[in-house]
C-alpha cells in the first residue's frame, strides 16, 4: 500500500471514532455498533480514487512544497468527506436500482437484518459529511464556499439520479425517447459533478481559490465524468463482476445507457424489434437476447473509438490550460481512469 493510502486509512479511523463519539447524539452500545458496522461497511471499500484525488490535486496545486502534518489530515478528511457521499448516493441507488452486490459484497440493504433501514442510513452518512466539515473546517475562511460546494453537487447529483430513474418509468417503457443527448444529460449530473469536479473544487477551496475563477476546470472535468460514466455503462455489461464487484441491472432496468443508445443508433428495423421486445424485462433470456445484440453490433469497438477519441480531446483541453500545476492536476485524474476495467 501507498504511504499516501495508508494515511488516508488511518485519518478514517479518526473521523470514524469521532463520529461514534459525537456529544450531538447519546450513543448506546447497540446505536453505536450500528452505525460502526454501517459505516465500515459502506464507506471504505472502495477504489478511494475521488477521495485520493483531493490529497493528489492538494498537492500538486501547491506545487511541490511539503504538506504540513495539519493540511495532510484536512486534505485526507475532505477526501473523505466525497467517499462518504459516494456511500450515500450509492446505498440508496443500489436499493432503487434493484442491484444485488456492490464492491464484491451483497449490496447493504440486501442483508437480512438492515432492509430498508438503509434508507435512513444513507441519510445518516449525508449527516456524517456535515459533522465531519462542522468539527475541522468550521473556523476556515472558505467554510462557507465548503458547505454551499457540497450542497451545490449533491443537488445536482440527486437531480441526476431523479432524471435516471424516471425516464425507466413503467407504462412509459418507450425506447424512442432514448436519445445521445438525454444520455448526457442524466450522466453529467448524476456522476459528473460529484465524481470529478467535486475532488477538485475541495482541493481549490483548500488552496484558498475562489470557485468562480475556474469555470474552465469545471468544464473540463465535467466531460471527465461523463466519458468516466461511459465507460461505467459499458462495464455493467461486459464488466467481469469479480473485478467490478458488482452484477450489472442496466438491461434489467431499462436504464438509459450509453450501449443502448448506441444500439438504437446502429440497429436495423428487425434488431430494433429484437431492442424493444427485450429490453427492460428482468427475464434473463431477454437480456442475453440484448447482449447478443450489442455483440452483433460491434458495440465495443464502437466504444473503444469513443474512448480513444475522448482521451485525445481531453488531452487537448487540458494542454490549453494555462496554469501547469492545474495541467498536473487534470492529467493525472485522467491517467486514473483511462482504460480502467474496474
Ligand atoms: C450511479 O449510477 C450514480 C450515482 C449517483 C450513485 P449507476 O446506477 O450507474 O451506478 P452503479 O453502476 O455503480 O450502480
Ligand atoms: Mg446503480
Ligand atoms: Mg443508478
Ligand atoms: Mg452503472
Amino acid at each position: 500500500m501507498s504511504d499516501l493510502k495508508a494515511k488516508f486509512l488511518e485519518v478514517y479511523s479518526v473521523l470514524k471514532s469521532e463520529l461514534l463519539n459525537d456529544p450531538a447524539f447519546e450513543f448506546t452500545n447497540d446505536s453505536r455498533e450500528w452505525v460502526e458496522r454501517m459505516v465500515d461497511y459502506n464507506v471504505p471499500g472502495g477504489k478511494l480514487n475521488r477521495g485520493l484525488s483531493v490529497v493528489d490535486s492538494y498537492k500538486l496545486l501547491k506545487e511541490g512544497r511539503e504538506l504540513t502534518s495539519d493540511e495532510t489530515f484536512l486534505s485526507c478528511a475532505l477526501g473523505w468527506c466525497i467517499e462518504w457521499l459516494q456511500a450515500y448516493f450509492l446505498v440508496l441507488d443500489d436499493i432503487m436500482d434493484g442491484s444485488h452486490t456492490r464492491r464484491g459484497q451483497p449490496c447493504w440493504f440486501r442483508l437480512p437484518k438492515v432492509g430498508l433501514i438503509a434508507a435512513n442510513d444513507g441519510i445518516l452518512l449525508r449527516n456524517h459529511i456535515s459533522r465531519i466539515l462542522k468539527k475541522h473546517f468550521r473556523e476556515k475562511p472558505y467554510y462557507v464556499d465548503l458547505l454551499d460546494l457540497f450542497n451545490e453537487v449533491e443537488f445536482q447529483t440527486a437531480s441526476g439520479q431523479m432524471i435516471d430513474l424516471i425516464t425507466t418509468l413503467a407504462g412509459e417503457k418507450d425506447l424512442s425517447k432514448y436519445s445521445l443527448p438525454l444520455h448526457r444529460r442524466i450522466v453529467q449530473y448524476k456522476t459528473a459533478y460529484y465524481s470529478f469536479y467535486l475532488p477538485v473544487a475541495c482541493a481549490l477551496l483548500m488552496s484558498g481559490e475562489k470557485l468562480d475563477n475556474h469555470i474552465d476546470v469545471k468544464d473540463i472535468l465535467i466531460e471527465m465524468g461523463i466519458y468516466f460514466q461511459v465507460q461505467d455503462d459499458c462495464l455493467d455489461c461486459f464488466g467481469d463482476p469479480d473485478v467490478i464487484g458488482k452484477i450489472g441491472t442496466d438491461i434489467e432496468d431499462f436504464k438509459c445507457s450509453w450501449l443502448v443508445v448506441k444500439a438504437l443508433d446502429l440497429c436495423n428495423e428487425e434488431q430494433k424489434k429484437l431492442l424493444y421486445e427485450n429490453y427492460g424485462k428482468e427475464d434473463p433470456d431477454c437480456v442475453a437476447k440484448v447482449k447478443e445484440l450489442y455483440k452483433t453490433l460491434k458495440i465495443q469497438d464502437v466504444f473503444l473509438e469513443y474512448e480513444s477519441k475522448s482521451y485525445e480531446k481531453l488531452n487537448k483541453a487540458i494542454e490549453a490550460h494555462p496554469s501547469r500545476a492545474v495541467q498536473a492536476v487534470l492529467k493525472s485524474f485522467l491517467a486514473k481512469i483511462y482504460k480502467r476495467q474496474k
